[in-house]
């Protein structure tokens, strides 16, 4: 498309002439005869803008300031017929793209036109690039950083996350829990591995629901998670919660459950690494503790 042109004029000749020319042109043209006029129109429908500066009520130049703010990539062609540079360098200034004098000639009216629509064409493109741009960026940051099956976290982004918090929150209190299914072999053989899969996205859910953002969810290994809760709360209320909805959950139709290892400690920005493998393994035996006294246990 890239045709329609809104005209701004208040002189009925010049506004006829122009409206003539642009039409017979192959233009969508609209003319009104002041600001006010113009500005009921839906201005993003519009390619360019033709502005006479002098009109009554808003003049050329206030109105050509408030699109521009409005519509930065919308091309405003001023049209003048003060003969006086002040008044040309003032459209510029205040967001024209070029000007053209009256009495004008046709072809550098036309000429002029193309190459503002010339000039709008590439900068929508470039847009709609950095729109495509972004959204793979946000993929790729996706990929780099979550596991696919669950969506959560994987270990790269555990460690960046860590890193992180520990620079803006230097001796904070984390908590750390790590939760494994209980018998997720036997649930896989029994029921199959695509009914494995999908009690690991529904645990992902349940865990992702119960800490809200007072943390991240991670997935450490096949069927064991790992959680950062980095706000002052119950942790071990927290757990539990996760633990009971697991126990309740009806997703594959059978009963499953979670056992889940609980520390807690302080996170240093200058050991951050060696401060959360000391309370991984510190959950991790836990956990351990967990299953050995019969699973289906938060244990801190
Ligand atoms: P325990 O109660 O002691 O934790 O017993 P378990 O059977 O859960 O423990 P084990 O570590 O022996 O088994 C873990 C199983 O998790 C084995 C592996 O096949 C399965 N697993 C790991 N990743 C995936 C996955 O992405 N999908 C499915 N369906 N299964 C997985
Ligand atoms: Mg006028
Ligand atoms: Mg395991
Ligand atoms: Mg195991
Ligand atoms: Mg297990």
């Amino acid at each position: 498309m890239h045709n329609r042109i809104l005209i701004v004029e208040d002189s009925a000749f010049h506004g006829k002439v122009l409206q003539d020319i642009l039409t017979k042109h192959g233009f969508q043209v609209k003319w009104t005869s002041s600001a006010e006029e113009a500005l009921q129109e839906k201005i993003y429908d519009y390619d360019l803008i033709l502005l006479d500066l002098i009109l009554p009520g808003i003049d050329g130049y206030v109105f050509a300031q408030n699109i521009k703010r409005a519509y930065p990539y919308l091309p405003i062609i001023a049209i003048t017929s003060v003969v006086e540079e002040e008044s040309v360098s003032r459209a510029l200034n205040m967001g024209a793209d070029d000007y053209i004098k009256k009495p004008f000639s046709e072809v550098e009216l036309l000429a002029r036109i193309k190459v503002q629509i010339r000039t709008r064409r590439l900068q929508l493109e470039l847009l709609e690039r950095n729109k495509e741009l972004e959204i793979a960026y946000e993929k790729i940051k996706d990929l780099a950083t979550k596991d696919i099956l669950t969506g959560a976290y994987n270990r790269l982004y555990l460690r960046e996350y860590l890193e992180m918090y520990s620079k803006g929150h230097d001796n904070n209190i984390i908590s750390c829990f790590i939760i494994d299914i209980d018998n997720f072999k036997l649930i896989n053989d029994t029921y199959g591995h695509l009914t494995g899969d999908v009690i690991l996205k529904r645990l992902v859910d349940i865990c992702k629901n119960t800490i809200n953002d007072y943390g991240i969810v991670v997935r450490f290994g096949g069927e064991e998670f790992l959680i950062i809760i980095t706000e002052l709360v119950d942790s071990f209320f927290l757990a539990e919660k996760i633990r009971s909805e697991c126990e309740k959950d009806k997703t594959g139709g059978f009963k499953w459950t979670v056992s889940i290892g609980l520390s807690q400690g302080t996170i240093t920005k200058d050991k951050f690494l060696i401060d959360s493998e000391k309370l991984i393994k510190q959950a991790d035996e836990m956990l351990y503790e967990a299953k050995r006294t019969g699973k289906n246990k938060a244990v801190k």
